[in-house]
Formats: structure tokens, C-alpha cells, sequence
């Protein structure tokens, strides 16, 4: 076995690695095939859903409290101070659908200021993390029913069976400008399944980041503490951790840059030196300053945002922005 010294080899033992084949569940499988086909590409790349073990989501609620990460601040308080705004144009006894569930904090702001919402579904990949959320959401709210589903979100939804035909209006929130990670066709036929899992009736409340400034949109993703880098180099580790990879971390560092001709912050991981990484049997060579895409955030424009909406079938109904132009909130009308 490769990695393993050759005891009863007489084969020289040209390196030694902590590469280890294992045997993997499922889920483990799936995340495997995934790292292989990215890191088999010409440009390496890695999808960013999969920052998101138990330390990537840790260290991503560390970002979220960061002087330079101005997003979940600035949608938080536009969730506060247009609440009661926000609650009238959803309306009474609505069944809310939250696409992919962080902690569940901004969720908390908008259930307070809606009229008594019927029916609340949790939709996140993560299921421990999920359940967990649900669980504690569902002990605060007793009149609550909570219906948590476990989802790839960015496929079609199946949505529980007290939804269906149960009459109530159907409320999508999409909180944390996670739309920012898909690229825009991709993000219109997000949006276009939303309005299809909504129906006739249905409303979209969803945050957007802005274009601004490049230094203050650079400092948010390449923070002073090293934050951003920590959670951007986790990924490997986490290949490590999972898949029994042996990624030397150290020997990689963060890179965030804005592409403004595609309006969008990338994240990197630039290889500091020339090295190859094992994992499960497969062998990636890098060379030195070689990079692997981990995430890109596209940011919009109000109107470029809007237009998008329109794409997928959806009638913009009220957007807020703050003061300082950071950060937008858009309720949307599904009309199919
Ligand atoms: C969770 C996709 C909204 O793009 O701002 C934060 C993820 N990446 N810092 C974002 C992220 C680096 C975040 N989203």
C-alpha cells in the first residue's frame, strides 16, 4: 500500500507519508469523489459547501463577529429595524422555509416579528447541526411546529407532507448573502426552484451583498487576525481529518482577491512550495505558487440583483439597504 513503509518490500522507501486509505461511509464517499474531480482539474478547485464541517462552521460564526466582516451585522440590523415592515408584507400564519441554517440567530429576529408563522422548515446538509438548531428553536417557540430537513439545498427540495395543500402562504428566507456562491446562471435556476417549492402566492425574503469598495470588500474576506485564512485553509484539514489525506496545511496560505470585471470576491489556497498531496490512493502534485479555487462571492448591484430575480419569475416587492450601502434585504413575489 502506498504511504505505508514497506516492511516485507525490499523496496526503497523513497517518502513517507501519513496518507492512510480508509474506508468511507456514504457521505465520507461522495466528499471524496468531489475532492478528486476538483483536484483533478487544470485550475484545482474545491467546493465551498465543504468549509463547512464542525471547526469551518465554528471559525465561519467566528468571521460573522469580525470588525471587517460587515454582513451579518448590517443584515441583522436592517432584520431589525424593518421587522414589523417586513412581517406585514409576509402577512399572518405563513409556513417558513429557511435555506440552509447557520444559528439560526437572523431566524430568531424574523419569527419574533412575524404574525404567528404556522409552520417553520429548517432546510441544511449539516444534520447533526441542523437537528440541533431545530431542536433548541423548537423549545423556545412551543406554538412552533418545527420541521427541520435534511437537504442539499442547491438541489430540488422535497418539502414535508403537512405543507402540502395545507393551504398556508409558503415564506422562503434566505439570509447571509449565500446566493453570493453561486455564479448568476446558476443562481438564477437556484432561484427559479425556489419559486417552484414557494407556489402561487409565495414571497422570498433574501439578503444580498453589495458592490463597494474593493478595500472594504478585500478586508472582509482577508481579515488582520487571520480568521478568514484559518477557515479557508481548514478545508484541507478537513480532507486530512476525513479522508485520511496528507495535505501538509502550513505549506499553504489564504488568498482573497476581488475580480471585479466578474463582481465577485475568490478565495484561494496558493501552495507555498512544490509538493504533492495523497489522498486515498490518489496523488496531486502542486507546483510552487499553484492554487486551488475554494469559493467565489459574487456581489450585485440593487437593480443587477433585481433584474436576476426577474429572471427566475420573481417580482421584486421592497428591497432595504443601510445607511452606508453595505448590505440588502429583497422581499420577492413568486409569480409562476
Ligand atoms: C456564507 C457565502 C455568505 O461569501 O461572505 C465568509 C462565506 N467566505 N468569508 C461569504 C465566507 C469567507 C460567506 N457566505
Amino acid at each position: 500500500m502506498r504511504g505505508q513503509p514497506g516492511k516485507n518490500s525490499s523496496e526503497p522507501e523513497v517518502r513517507q507519508t501519513r496518507d492512510k486509505t480508509l474506508a468511507l461511509d456514504q457521505d465520507a464517499q461522495v466528499f471524496c469523489d468531489d475532492v478528486v474531480q476538483g483536484l483533478s482539474q487544470p485550475q484545482k478547485q474545491l467546493a465551498c459547501k465543504y468549509f463547512y464541517d464542525k471547526r469551518g462552521s465554528k471559525l465561519f460564526d467566528e468571521i460573522c463577529r469580525l470588525d471587517e466582516y460587515y454582513p451579518t451585522r448590517t443584515e441583522t440590523a436592517l432584520l431589525k429595524t424593518f421587522g414589523e415592515e417586513i412581517a406585514g408584507l409576509i402577512g399572518p400564519g405563513v409556513c417558513l422555509i429557511e435555506y440552509g441554517c447557520g444559528s439560526l440567530v437572523k431566524t430568531r429576529l424574523l419569527i419574533d416579528a412575524l404574525d404567528y408563522p404556522s409552520l417553520f422548515v429548517p432546510v441544511d446538509i449539516s444534520e447533526d447541526h441542523l437537528l440541533q438548531s431545530a431542536k433548541k428553536l423548537a423549545e423556545e417557540y412551543p406554538d412552533l411546529d418545527v420541521q427541520p430537513q435534511v437537504a442539499d439545498f442547491t438541489r430540488a427540495l422535497a418539502l414535508p407532507e403537512k405543507m402540502k395543500g395545507n393551504g398556508a402562504k409558503c415564506i422562503g428566507f434566505f439570509p447571509g448573502s449565500t446566493i453570493g456562491n453561486f455564479d448568476h446562471e446558476a443562481a438564477v435556476g437556484f432561484l427559479q426552484s425556489v419559486s417552484e417549492t414557494l407556489g402561487k402566492g409565495g414571497g422570498f425574503l433574501i439578503g444580498v451583498d453589495l458592490k463597494k469598495d474593493t478595500d472594504i470588500l478585500v478586508r472582509a474576506y482577508d481579515d488582520a487576525q487571520g480568521v478568514t485564512a484559518a477557515f479557508n485553509l481548514n478545508v484541507i484539514g478537513r480532507i486530512n481529518r476525513e479522508l485520511g489525506g496528507d495535505f501538509d496545511v502550513s505549506a499553504f496560505r489564504h488568498r482573497a482577491f476581488y475580480n471585479r470585471l466578474e463582481g465577485r470576491i475568490e478565495m484561494y489556497l496558493v501552495s507555498l512550495k512544490k509538493q504533492t498531496a495523497h489522498i486515498q490512493g490518489h496523488d496531486f502534485a502542486f507546483t510552487e505558487g499553484e492554487t486551488i479555487h475554494t469559493e467565489n462571492s459574487y456581489k450585485y448591484h440593487i437593480e443587477e440583483f433585481g433584474a436576476l430575480a426577474a429572471k427566475a419569475g420573481f417580482a421584486t416587492v421592497k428591497t432595504w439597504v443601510d445607511d452606508n450601502g453595505l448590505f440588502s434585504l429583497h422581499y420577492l413575489a413568486a409569480s409562476p
